[in-house]
This record gives structure tokens, sequence and C-alpha cells, in this order.
């Protein structure tokens, strides 16, 4: 499915008395509504919509007959059928929708995340198109670091799917905390972490290559006065080239000990998470604490400026 989309199943009570669906935040709705319209009466020729929203988030259900949902970016298209009223089209922010081939019965149901609000429409196709080459396409995002082979740029709402099908993965996600498999949850997420990197309290990098994204990490607990930061949330998504991780590292500590200054970098990691301790002491982290949960480690300015010398700088 499309970025910022997905179909929603509702459990259908149905009973020899008929059917009842429930739909309820945040039982089986990502966002609390704050406005309900629904569309009926539309002639089968009749095709509307043409237009993206900047910030709302939306689940559209045919609650009777049918009707076509077509979604687009700037290099992706989808249509989609609704007809079934347990089912749910979620449209999250930055996505191009035109609804077509309405049956006579339709009635299309709309529940919204945000009032009625004109500026958050975006009713021109070019100044779409442009918007959405910025928010979803890899190759006109700002490259805050390069390495040999990847590039890095800020985490932008666009990942949100990439960053919950990683961290939702079975074995990746293992030793990370639980996210909730919520978009919504998740492009809000990244909103407030984005008024965190303009203040420069934390920053969230996406690693990415010619073939396209490969994984994540994070600086936080960015300690400016005593020049100490913690570096987590790495992951990298399965069958990752052998250099994604090394050099996400690299880049990580570039941007930590060289662009803010830093003296010391931390990093916790599972006490059973075996594959990355060992990255991580090969990669020359010292282990200074454990407990039951954890291990913790550590690694100076001085201790990195010599690793980089003999190991690390053909990789950049
Ligand atoms: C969307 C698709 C699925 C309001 O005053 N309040 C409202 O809450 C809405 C939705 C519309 N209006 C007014 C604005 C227009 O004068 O109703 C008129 C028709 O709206 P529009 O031409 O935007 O309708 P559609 O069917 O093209 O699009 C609607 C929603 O506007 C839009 O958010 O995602 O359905």
């Amino acid at each position: 499915m499309l970025k910022n989309c997905k179909l929603v199943e509702f459990h259908n009570y149905k009973d020899e008395r008929g059917n009842l669906v429930a739909i309820e935040n945040p039982k089986n709705l990502e966002f609390p509504i704050n406005r309900i319209y629904y569309i009926y009466g539309v002639d089968a020729k009749e095709e509307r919509g043409f237009h993206s929203h900047k910030i709302l988030h939306q689940v559209l259900i045919a609650i009777s007959g049918s009707v076509k949902i077509r979604i687009s970016t700037n290099n992706e298209e989808e249509i989609v059928e609704l007809n079934d009223p347990a089912q749910g089209l979620y449209i999250g922010p930055m996505i191009w929708r035109e609804m077509f081939d309405f049956s006579s019965d339709a009635v299309l149901l709309v529940l919204a995340s945000e009032k009625y609000d004109e500026s958050d429409y975006i009713r021109d196709k070019n100044i779409y198109l442009e918007e959405a080459n910025n928010y979803f396409s890899n190759n006109l995002r700002k490259i805050i670091m390069k390495s040999k082979n990847l590039n890095v740029c800020y985490v932008n709402e666009s990942d949100a799917d990439f960053i919950l099908s990683l961290r939702n993965d079975k074995n990746l996600g293992k030793y990370l905390s639980v996210t909730d498999n919520s978009l919504y949850n998740q492009i809000n997420w990244i909103k407030n972490y984005k008024n965190k990197e303009k203040k420069g309290e934390e920053y969230y990098f996406k690693a990415f290559d010619s073939e396209g994204d490969l994984g994540f990490f994070r600086l936080y607990n960015i300690d400016k006065e005593n020049k100490v930061l913690t570096f987590g949330s790495f992951i990298m998504k399965n069958n990752h080239p052998k250099y994604a991780a090394i050099e996400s590292m690299i880049l990580a500590m570039e941007f930590a000990f060289k662009k803010l200054k830093m003296k010391k970098v931390l990093l916790d990691v599972r006490v059973k998470n075996e594959v990355a301790k060992n990255f991580y002491n090969r990669f020359g982290f010292k282990k200074i604490d454990e407990n039951d949960l954890d291990e913790f480690y550590e690694l100076t300015r001085e201790d990195y400026d010599e690793l980089f010398a003999n190991n690390y700088k053909n990789f950049l």
C-alpha cells in the first residue's frame, strides 16, 4: 500500500439480527475524531477530491454501495475499491486523492482527525507534486552526511511506515522498546521530534543508498553542558549490505563528536542482544555498567579519534 495509507478491517458483530460495526479511538481508530462527514447521491460519472491534505488524517468507509479511491503521491498510485462497511481506508498527510465510480447507493463516510480548515488543502496538482517530491523522495532530501556507500538525512513524517515496519519486525525489533503499530502515532511522534531537531535537542537519522532506505539511528539525551549524548534506536533492514551498519555508526560518531563537539557517546543494549554487543565492542565502545536487563557502554572522543585514524577513515 502507498506510504501514509493503509486498509483497516473493523470487526463486524454479525448475528441473525444483522450487522454492527463499532469504531472507537484508540481501540480500532488511531486518531480521535474531530469531524464526521459523508458524501452520497453522487452521479456515476462524477469525480470528487483532487486534492491532498497537509496534516489531516482520515478514514474513508463506504457504509453503503461502492466507490473507488485513487490515492497517489509524486511517484506511486493505487486504486482502492471500497464496498464493505467493515473496511476503512486510512489516508494520512500528503496523499493526493480522487474519488470516482460512485454506485447510485454509495454513502462514503469520512472520519477526520481535524475540524474543517481550507488552508490544510493542497488543491493545485503542480504545487502538490513539488511538495510531495520534497516530502517523499530521498533524492530531494537534504543530505546531512555522506560516507563511501551511503547517505544520511533527517527522518521526516514520510518515513513513519518504514520505521514501523522495521520496529515491528519480529527479529529486528526484538530488543527495542515496544512501538505501537499506529501510523498516526508514529507520524505525530516524528512531528514532535522535528521540533526538538529544530532546537538541536535531538536528531533522528535515516540511512539510505542508491537502492533505497537502509535503516535509522538516533542521537538523544544531548547534554550540552557535560558534552554527552546517547546513541540509540539503531535499526537496519533485513539483509542490508555489509557497509550499512558500520558506515551508519561512523557517521553517527562523526556527527556527535565533530559537529556537536561531544566528549562522550553513551549507549545501552539489552543483555541478550549478543549481535549488537559484539558489534559495539568491535567498534570500540567500552562497557561501563550493567543491570539485569541492559549493558551500558561509552566511547570517548579521544578513543574515537584514534579508532577513526586507524580503522574508519577509509569508510568516509
Ligand atoms: C477529502 C475527501 C475524501 C465543509 O465546509 N466542511 C467539511 O468538513 C468538508 C469536508 C467540506 N466542506 C465544504 C467545502 C466545499 O465547499 O463542502 C464543499 C465540498 O467540499 P470538497 O469539494 O472539498 O469535497 P470533496 O468531495 O472533493 O472532498 C472531500 C473532503 O473535502 C476532503 O477532505 O479528503 O472528501
